[in-house]
């Protein structure tokens, strides 16, 4: 089998071009920082920017001719000497792209059913939080193929995770903080699928440090015989990016994974009788289905508003409800304005507060209340919580109980109300990144429940831990609608 990462063509390029000990500047300075800026703007993301501007010594530009030198091997000194620029010139190993190399092995797991397990974890996470960021990132290439992902109990599995430092007997040391995050086997056996994090990274389940979600579907892409594309928009990219789409893949990742694991296609009735599982299937769904008809069960599902109402929950996204009644199994769902003839649009934020038996729905600068029954309620603006003028796109409320607050959660800043004075409490608004350590990205919605608030980020849902005022466990979102 074949490590499918960068480590092969470090290797390579190591050898192509030793790190000398002392490199001689290079002698058209001007011609070759044009070409490195080029060079590093084309594969390590540096922002385009006017030439004039553009210094040897920029921050950024320093930073990604790290990231570049760590990559081939070359000792990482953020100038351009002649090893780099030796490096950036050759046609043959200055593409930062391993297919020249692992076209020999075309390689696939021959069954649908795969298990992992996980082995060494980090202490970056609580166990907790590796095992569903794990579980997620099996979920996205589960979502696009007819792959299955099984945990295994025992450590035998095909797809081992692992996190290590340095060297962790496979050939292929880690390089402390920064440079190469993880490397995957491709499919086999013995250490073929294994996956191996650097834990000499910082791992983290949101935006800062490097995310364990995103490096984990790209590595996992490996894991089951994928290369890396040139396409920057794909997960299969070979540098890491921290912000991504709600959905990670790109169409080339979904058409990849599906031409490497080829569904069946012989009886026209083939996706209707596979069921379920088919309509998890975006590459399906999106050829068979019209896009209203979209299953809750979308791997990007996320949510506008959440909020309790009763002994419901209430699911809003765009014009369309869900709602899950306590002790009662399945969903009812269809258009809002089904439920709540008054509502003909979304609804960004939502809140329940108890002791009033009254759920607020709120939409731009314009909120609902909603008492017991669905069908009744009327409409006021939002400045009567006491916002000051101009506020009106609220991205996720709650109420809290135990303190008799409403959070208003808007961009990276949020709210307090008193609900019991009815006043807006003095010295807001705050951070949210200040105020609720973990939580670093949009708040599409939040719901408080059991003591513990649930904030719904993108993709995943964050239990929060109020009092203690750490993430406690993470989620995907739509694990909600029972998917
Ligand atoms: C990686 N890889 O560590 C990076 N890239 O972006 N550092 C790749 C993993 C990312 C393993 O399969 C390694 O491909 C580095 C360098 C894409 C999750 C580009 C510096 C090599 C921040
Ligand atoms: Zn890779
Ligand atoms: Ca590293
Ligand atoms: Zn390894």
């Amino acid at each position: 089998m074949l490590l499918s990462c960068w480590v092969v063509v470090s290797l390579l390029t190591g050898l192509c071009f030793p790190a000398s000990a002392q490199s001689p500047p290079s002698t058209e300075p001007q011609v070759d920082l044009k070409l490195a800026a080029d060079y590093l703007q084309r594969y390590y993301n540096l922002h385009k920017e006017p030439a004039v501007r553009l210094k040897r010594s920029s921050p950024p530009f320093t930073y990604n001719l790290k990231d570049m030198q760590m990559f081939f091997g070359l000792r990482a000194t953020g100038e351009l000497d002649s090893d780099t620029l030796e490096v950036m010139k050759s046609p043959r190993c200055g593409v930062p792209d391993v297919e020249e190399y692992s076209h020999i092995q075309r390689t696939r797991w021959n069954k649908n059913v795969i298990t992992y397990s996980i082995g060494r974890y980090t202490r970056d996470l609580p166990r907790r939080t590796v095992d569903l960021l794990v579980e997620s990132a099996f979920r996205v290439w589960a979502g696009a193929s007819s792959l299955t992902f099984v945990r295994s109990p025992t450590r035998n599995a095909d797809i081992m995770v692992e996190f290590v430092t340095n060297e962790h007997g496979d050939f292929y040391p880690f390089d402390g903080p920064r440079g190469t995050l993880a490397h995957a086997f491709g499919p086999g056996s013995g250490i073929g699928g294994d996956t191996h994090f650097d834990d000499d990274e910082r791992w983290t389940a949101g935006e800062t440090g490097f995310n364990l979600f995103v490096v984990a579907a790209h590595e996992f892409g490996h894991a089951l015989g994928l290369k890396h594309s040139r396409n920057p928009e794909s997960l299969m990219y070979p540098t890491y990016k921290s912000s991504h789409r709600a959905y990670l893949l790109s169409r080339e990742d979904v058409a990849n994974i599906n031409a490497l694991y080829s569904p069946v296609r012989s009886h026209p009735d083939y996706f209707l009788r596979r069921g379920w599982s088919s309509r998890f299937n975006p590459w399906v769904s999106r050829s068979l289905f019209p896009q209203p008809m979209r299953d809750k069960c979308q791997p990007d599902l996320t949510f506008d508003a959440v909020s309790i109402l009763g002994d419901a929950t209430l699911f809003f996204r765009k014009k369309h409800l869900w709602i899950k009644h306590k002790n009662q199994e399945g969903f009812q769902e269809g258009p809002i304005v089904n439920f709540m003839p008054k509502i003909k649009t979304s609804i960004d934020a939502a809140f329940w507060v108890p002791h009033r038996s009254r759920a607020y729905l709120i939409h731009k600068s314009m909120f609902w209340t909603v008492r017991g029954s669905l069908k009744r309620g009327r409409h006021r603006a939002l400045c009567h919580f006491g916002f000051p003028a101009g506020v009106q796109d609220v991205d996720a409320a709650v109420h809290v109980v135990e303190t008799g607050r409403t959070l208003f959660f808007m961009h990276d800043v949020y709210w307090s109300y008193n609900e019991n004075r009815r006043v807006m409490d003095l010295g807001y608004p705050k951070n949210i990144s200040d105020d609720f350590p973990g939580i670093d990205a949009a708040i599409n919605a939040a719901l408080h429940r059991d003591g513990f608030i649930y904030f719904f980020v993108g993709l995943h849902v964050y239990k929060y831990d109020y009092a203690q005022k750490h993430v406690v466990g993470v989620e995907k979102a739509n694990s909600w609608l029972g998917c």
